[in-house]
């Protein structure tokens, strides 16, 4: 044990009026909703980057958490794991993840590195064994190291694709070894900063044979989880490939990787793309590349990621709506992509950030499952396209331009416009929220 949390509960549920900051009001992991435990609805993550990782940088100003376990020694790498360890106990969290620079120092070279992760991996596998939370997914830091600068798999420099190669390896191995139930790649310098030094179609052509060589990896370690993409549209890039999930539809078709990869969907980014987060989660859902979902908020005014905890359960509503719509999470789950803000010191902060996080989801959830299950919403959207179960409509779809346009004399055809409904589905919404 260490004294990091000291005098901090173990978080539980204590139903909606407690008054208690140290308790949830709205998740309640053994609460069945549509037939399935909460726990297993939700599926939350903490993400080891954000909570154990990061200093507490802007662009203005450095660190400003002081943490006991920051420096770069296997002894502070395996302290850093013990706290990390014990917030999972606190919240009860099923899941983790994490970046292999969040986890193990850095070394002076390649070797190093791998022999510094190796011996976290250790660590992190006996830690498992002792404890509830389980891996979700582990993913590599291709982006903070000044090599990455020019990008990973689209590095102008063919050496640089090969420090890619050998680290996503080096990560899907600890992945593998750990159990996680998923492997994500996040391509922050992957694209570019100017289009005056980019070879845009060279750079693509390597993004997908990387992502390929990948897959094919995959089988060969006989790694059962799924292979994810997360979507941005740019930063720390002005604009990367990965942009939104209808891009990333694109590539994957281009390269045969469309039944092999999916996505992980996060809300700050479908909001930078100019979407919102369930308009990315139907997408995917529609497309059959739904994976799993990172978790959190922009600033309203501030327009860029600043990777907020959620606290507007109405808006994450839509969300797990959609997420009940797509069937659920498999593989996947909530992971919080979130970061207490700079100011946020304490360490009651950064628990009470992820028990906020956890109850707005589950209220979200809860309101969701409850017009799930009434089927109101549903019960419109099927009447919405009724016609299309008609021999006649759905003919049209197998015959010619030349075949349905016959129809219109034929059967005189004059359509009358029907009501969208927006309003009063509106209205209907705001009942179970
Ligand atoms: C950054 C991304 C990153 C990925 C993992 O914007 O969200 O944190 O989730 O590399
Ligand atoms: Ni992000
Ligand atoms: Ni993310």
């Amino acid at each position: 044990m260490t004294d990091f949390f000291k005098g901090i509960p173990q978080i539980r549920y204590e139903g909606p009026e407690s008054a208690n900051e140290f308790a949830f009001r709205h998740y309640n992991p053994d609460e069945v909703l549509l037939g399935k435990r909460m726990e297993d609805h939700l599926r939350f993550a903490v993400a080891y980057w954000h909570s154990f990782a990061w200093p507490g940088g802007d662009p203005f100003g450095g660190q400003t958490l002081q943490r006991p376990w920051f420096g770069d020694t296997m002894d502070l790498a395996r302290f850093k794991a013990d706290v990390a360890f014990e917030l999972f106990d606190i919240l009860g969290a099923p899941f983790y993840c994490f970046h292999d620079a969040d986890v193990r120092p850095e070394g002076a070279t390649f070797a190093e590195s791998l022999k510094n992760l190796n011996g976290i991996v250790d660590y992190l596998e006996a830690k498992q064994a002792k404890h509830k939370t389980q891996l979700l997914w582990g993913t590599a830091n291709m982006f903070s190291h000044r090599r990455w600068m020019s990008g990973a798999a689209t590095n102008p420099d063919p050496d640089v694709y090969a420090y890619a190669a050998a680290s996503v390896k080096a990560n899907m191995d600890a992945t593998h070894r750990l159990g996680g139930q998923n492997y994500v790649l996040w391509g922050g310098r992957e694209g570019y900063e100017t289009l005056l030094n980019t070879d845009l179609g060279a750079e693509r052509a390597h993004a997908g044979r990387f992502l390929q060589q990948v897959v094919e990896y995959k089988y060969k370690i006989g790694f059962k989880g799924a292979i994810l993409i997360e979507p941005k549209p740019q930063e720390p890039s002005k604009h990367q490939y990965d942009y939104d999930v209808a891009t990333v539809y694109g590539f994957l078709k281009d390269f045969g990787l469309e039944g092999e990869v999916k996505t992980n969907i996060e809300q700050g980014h479908a909001i930078l793309a100019g979407h919102s987060f369930e308009h990315e989660l139907a997408l995917a859902a529609s497309l059959g590349i739904f994976g799993s979902i990172d978790m959190n908020r922009n600033d309203y005014q501030s327009g860029w990621d600043t990777d907020q905890f959620p606290n507007n359960h109405a808006e994450k509503a839509l969300a797990f709506y959609e997420v009940l719509r797509a069937g659920g999470f498999t593989t996947g789950g909530t992971n919080f992509d979130a970061k207490i803000r700079r100011q946020s010191l304490d360490p009651e902060d950064l628990v009470l950030a992820h028990v906020g996080g956890m109850d707005t989801c589950a209220r979200a959830l809860k309101a969701a499952a409850k017009l799930y299950e009434a089927d109101e919403l549903e019960a419109a959207r099927r009447a919405r396209y009724a016609g299309w179960e008609t021999p006649a409509a759905k003919a049209m779809l197998k015959g010619s331009l030349a075949e349905a346009a016959a129809r219109v004399t034929a059967e005189g055809l004059e359509p009358e416009p029907k009501s969208g409904r927006q309003e009063r589905l509106e209205n209907l919404w705001n009942r179970y929220i």
